[in-house]
Formats: C-alpha cells, structure tokens, sequence
C-alpha cells in the first residue's frame, strides 16, 4: 500500500547524486531499487571538483526541499559525500565507485574515514554498495511511510524465498 504521505505529490525523499556521467552504470543500481520499493527520488550529477558551488546549494537546500536521505556516489578522490555531510544535516550515505587506478580502495577510502564530527555511511564498493545505499534509505524511511515498510518487508520476503527454492547449487 503506498500512502499519500509516501508520495506527497511526488516530492523526493531521497536525492541521488553522484560526481560524473560515468558513476552512473554504478548508481543506476540504487535507482533502480529506490524505484522498485516505491521511494520518490531524484537523481543528479553535482561534482565536488567541477561544480563546488552546485554541491553547497544542493546541500543547503535539501533539508527544506523535503529529502530525507542523500545517497551519494563518487570514485577516486571522492570528496562529495563528505562535502555534501558538512553542508547539511540531512543523513548522506557514500557510496564508493570503482575506480579503473586502484579499483576503488582510493574510493572508499576516501568516504570512509571521516574525521569525528561530520557523519557519512559508508557502503560496499560498486554495485552492491549502491544496491544496499538505497535498502538503507528506505529502512530510514519505512518508520514513517507505512507504503515503503511494507514493500522493503515484500522485498526481504521474496529475498529468502528466493534461496530456499534454489538451495541446490547444481541445479
Ligand atoms: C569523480 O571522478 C567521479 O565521481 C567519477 O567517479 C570520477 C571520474 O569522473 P569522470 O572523469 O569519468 O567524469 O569525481
């Protein structure tokens, strides 16, 4: 069942942000899993690099604006969830992109060790790491948003059917 405080005429809850065109193929993954569990979201390139000031609006705003969440992807020396985290106090989860120098260790490092005081949750390198981003948000969520509780609760269920109806790996 999806309320009309989930949508609240289509208002984001999560944004979905990330450094470059390319971190995409990577963060298609949390939009994918936002969308299917029902989560308004909106996605958007802000560069920590190339468009500083875009990234300190868009951390500025989001409070007011309505999200909830911020899930944000970057690769290399990736600045922007942290950058993002010390702008607002809207929870940013970071999630590290697989770089081609080091394969995203520079990434991860990068996000993870944050010094004490500005908060960022950091995920799995790549795929998985975007995948599980999104999971979290709407666990964030579900509290509040009976529509999201229920579809993540539909998701975890199929999940463990899943393996127990292929629980032979021969086959
Ligand atoms: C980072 O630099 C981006 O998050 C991306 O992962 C990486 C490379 O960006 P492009 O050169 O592909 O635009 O800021």
């Amino acid at each position: 069942m999806v309320t009309a405080k989930d949508t609240d005429a289509g208002r984001p809850l999560v944004g979905l942000v990330m450094g470059s065109r390319s971190d995409w193929g990577t963060m298609q993954h949390a939009a994918r899993r936002l969308e299917a569990l029902g989560v308004p979201h909106e996605a958007r390139v802000v560069s920590a690099h190339r468009t500083p000031d875009v990234l300190f609006e868009y951390a500025a705003q989001a409070h007011a604006r309505g999200l909830r969440a911020i899930i944000a992807g970057a690769g290399g020396a990736a600045h922007l969830p942290g950058m993002l985290a010390a702008k607002t106090v809207v929870p940013v989860l970071g999630v590290p992109v697989q770089s081609k120098a080091l394969n995203g260790l520079d990434s991860l490092l990068s996000i993870v060790q944050m010094p004490a005081g500005i908060p960022v949750a950091t995920f799995a390198i790549g795929d998985a790491g975007a995948s599980n981003a999104a999971l979290f948000a709407a666990a964030m969520l579900a509290p509040d948003h009976p529509g999201i509780a229920e579809a993540l609760a539909a998701f975890r269920a199929a999940q463990t059917e899943d393996v127990a109806a292929n629980s032979d790996p021969r086959q």
